[in-house]
């Protein structure tokens, strides 16, 4: 039997404000039809999924009523979760007309640093009555499937790295989501600062566009004092919030990060092969893996594993070519009979 793996990660959408980077829908929508017309023809009909690879929705940079909670409850989460559907309605119409095409079809979420709010039931069971109450719509940390693993990425960044086992937890007699620290960053201090400047993190290279900003004092300035904000604040909320789980850092992870890495903690393109090594070594029987987070594409080789990366499909403008805007790109994996017969990454065009 024939079998379609298709993946696209990080569309991170979100309330249509200045911190929703998000703003393709029409591309998402026939980036679905384009799937089931190239396989309309074959015969008999085969399996077909879709693996939606984390940060699908961006519930992290998102304002609950005019402000920033991080201590979300599961009425945040489903407030989040209906402005993504009213702001984005083509996207979930788009999902709706794919899963409707035949009986071959399914859709699988994983959950991103974006969007753990996914890990809510209630946020399960709403998303799958807005696509039709489908029974071929699953959630998961992780996709597995055969000789295939996708999974988004954070869990081996020490900044996102998320305890799966124990997404929601008691806190003051109220269930929360377990968020890592670097939610808690981006809800004190990275929010604002992307409203003061919401065009200049959408800019790659990293590098290149770092110097470029650094021609603007004040952001640089402005950036200083939003990172050393969020780690003082951090470490006096540590101490004096000791049974708030927020404010847990992985010192353990992080001081082995520093060790290896120094203080870079956000450029991917530097940080993406300790992760590749890392996520071969915890999967080392799964010949293809699949990833988002980054917010690069590459298709990279390790040993007899080949892991492929799927970009953003938000906003975002690079540098090296004249600041046009970033392709939207795609993993497909092709198995006949639970061997792999093809997987690549590939640029979409309408
Ligand atoms: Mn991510």
């Amino acid at each position: 039997m024939k079998e379609y793996i298709y993946s696209i990660s990080d569309i991170e959408m979100g309330r249509g404000d200045i911190t929703d980077d998000f703003s393709d829908d029409q591309a998402v929508a026939e980036f679905l039809e384009k799937i089931i017309t190239d396989h309309a023809a074959e015969q008999p009909s085969p399996k077909i999924t879709l693996v939606l690879n984390g940060d699908i929705f961006d519930f992290l940079k998102m304002e609950y009523k005019g402000e920033l909670p991080y201590l979300i409850t599961e009425d945040i989460s489903l407030w989040k979760l209906e402005e993504v559907f009213k702001t984005h309605p083509g996207v979930f119409k788009a999902m709706k007309k794919f899963l409707d095409a035949h009986s071959h079809t399914n859709i699988h979420f994983v959950i991103g640093n974006h969007d753990s709010d996914i890990a809510w039931p209630s946020l399960q069971e709403r998303i799958k009555q807005e696509l039709g109450n489908q029974d071929r719509v699953t959630f998961d940390y992780w996709y597995k499937n055969g000789p295939v693993h996708a999974e988004h990425g954070h869990l081996q960044d020490p900044v996102f790295m998320h305890r799966t086992h124990r997404p929601i937890i008691t806190h003051k007699k109220k269930k929360i989501l377990n968020l890592p620290w670097g939610a808690y960053v981006c809800f004190t201090e990275l929010v604002d600062f992307k409203k003061k400047y919401p065009k200049e993190e959408q800019y790659f290279p990293h590098e290149q566009a770092t110097k470029a900003n650094r021609k603007n004092k004040q952001y640089e300035k402005d950036g200083k004092k939003m990172l050393f904000g969020a780690a003082t604040k951090l470490l006096v909320k540590r101490i004096t919030n000791p049974g708030n789980p927020n404010y847990r850092v992985p010192y353990i992870a992080v001081m082995k990060h520093i060790a290896k890495h120094g203080f870079e903690f956000v450029d991917d393109h530097k940080l993406i092969e300790s992760r590749i090594k890392k996520i071969t070594q915890t999967y080392p029987d799964k010949q293809i893996i699949l990833l988002g987070h980054a917010h690069l594409f590459n298709k990279v080789r390790h040993g007899d594993q080949t892991i492929l990366i799927t970009d953003t499909w938000r906003d975002e403008f690079d540098l090296t070519k004249n600041g046009a805007k970033k392709p939207k790109t795609y993993a497909r994996v092709a198995l006949e009979n639970g061997t792999i017969q093809s997987a690549d990454i590939h640029t979409f065009q309408k």
